[in-house]
């Protein structure tokens, strides 16, 4: 596969400092080295400029920041759009999660992709729900065509429509949803495997129904054109991933982590990738950092075991 890596160090969706720092701990962490060891061309395309936190106009007390997320995620949204229209999957390295309206309007210019979503949180705030203010809780509402017009079209470049039919995405690890989200992902349709399910159901089975959503159409025959998978690292238990923008106790283990991407990989069909909210102030010796590089090379393919595998 040949892999684009956009590193996009942006802290103005998130109200804590330290987010902007992620997509150097992940590199730093031999993110493109692993990642051509299992067999990949990779293309590290360098980072987006990003507006510091410190001297961008904060705006609306209920949607901070907005001014300059825009057009950052406007430049992110053509990014990707070039590297697709290149035939190539793209990485996008955050960074706060708000950078997912970007990544995902760019790589569904072209073509209608399936999402899955793992977070301990919904992300489908809007101005009109939003406790914090903080954009990072408000992409994937953003994609499916929710909340304030300025973040769904990138300041008019882009359609109102919904980025991705709801129906084809599935949210897996969430714990953490405020009130006003969750009505409003009720409504919207797409499917929440929050971690109560997974501990009845086990990973296995839940991310096999939440591909099965992804790719859309019936057994064996998707219709939909591909997987987008947005990875925020505070899915995995802070045990695991100390390291992260917002910590939120009971997520998944390191393993259950591990098989849900590569679950993900053996689809074959993963053409893109977010990792975001890797905050290295908060992090223990890059812990963090080294964790998102593992989770990134099992969703692009890297394997313990490359032989059969027998269930006895
Ligand atoms: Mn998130």
């Amino acid at each position: 596969m040949e892999i684009d890596i956009i590193g996009v160090p942006m802290d103005c969706g998130a109200d804590r400092r330290g987010v902007d720092m992620g997509p150097s701990a992940i590199r730093y962490a031999g993110l493109a080295e692993g990642l051509t060891g299992i067999g990949h061309q990779v293309y590290d395309l360098g980072n987006i400029d990003v507006p510091l936190s410190e001297t961008a106009p904060l705006g609306s007390n209920r949607l901070k920041y907005l001014d300059a997320i825009v057009p950052t995620l406007q430049k992110l949204a053509e990014r990707v759009t070039t590297c697709v229209l290149q035939g190539h999957a793209t990485l996008s390295l955050g960074g706060d999660h708000s950078l997912a309206v970007g990544s995902i309007i760019g790589a569904t210019r072209t073509r209608r992709l399936g999402l899955v979503w793992v977070d301990a949180h919904g992300d489908f705030n809007t101005a009109d729900t939003t406790p914090s203010g903080n954009v990072h809780g408000m992409p994937l509402a953003a994609i499916c065509g929710l909340g304030d017009e300025r973040l769904i079209t990138l300041g008019g470049r882009f359609s109102t429509e919904p980025k991705i039919d709801p129906r084809n995405i599935a949210v897996v690890a969430a714990r953490d949803l405020d009130v006003g989200e969750r009505e409003l992902m009720l409504e919207a349709g797409l499917h929440v495997f929050s971690m109560d399910t997974i501990d009845r159901l086990g990973i296995f089975e839940v991310m096999q129904r939440a591909i099965r959503i992804a790719q859309g159409g019936s057994d064996g025959a998707p219709d939909t054109d591909g997987i987008y998978v947005s990875f925020d690292i505070d899915a995995v238990d802070p045990t695991y991933a100390p390291g992260v923008g917002t910590p939120c106790s009971g997520g998944l283990t390191y393993r259950e982590a591990h098989l849900a991407v590569e679950m993900l990989a053996e689809t074959g069909r993963v053409v893109g990738m977010d990792m975001v909210e890797v905050n290295p102030i908060l992090d223990r010796i890059n812990a963090t950092g080294e964790l998102a590089r593992e989770l990134i090379l099992s969703a692009f393919g890297k394997r313990i075991w490359h032989g059969e595998r027998r269930v006895l």
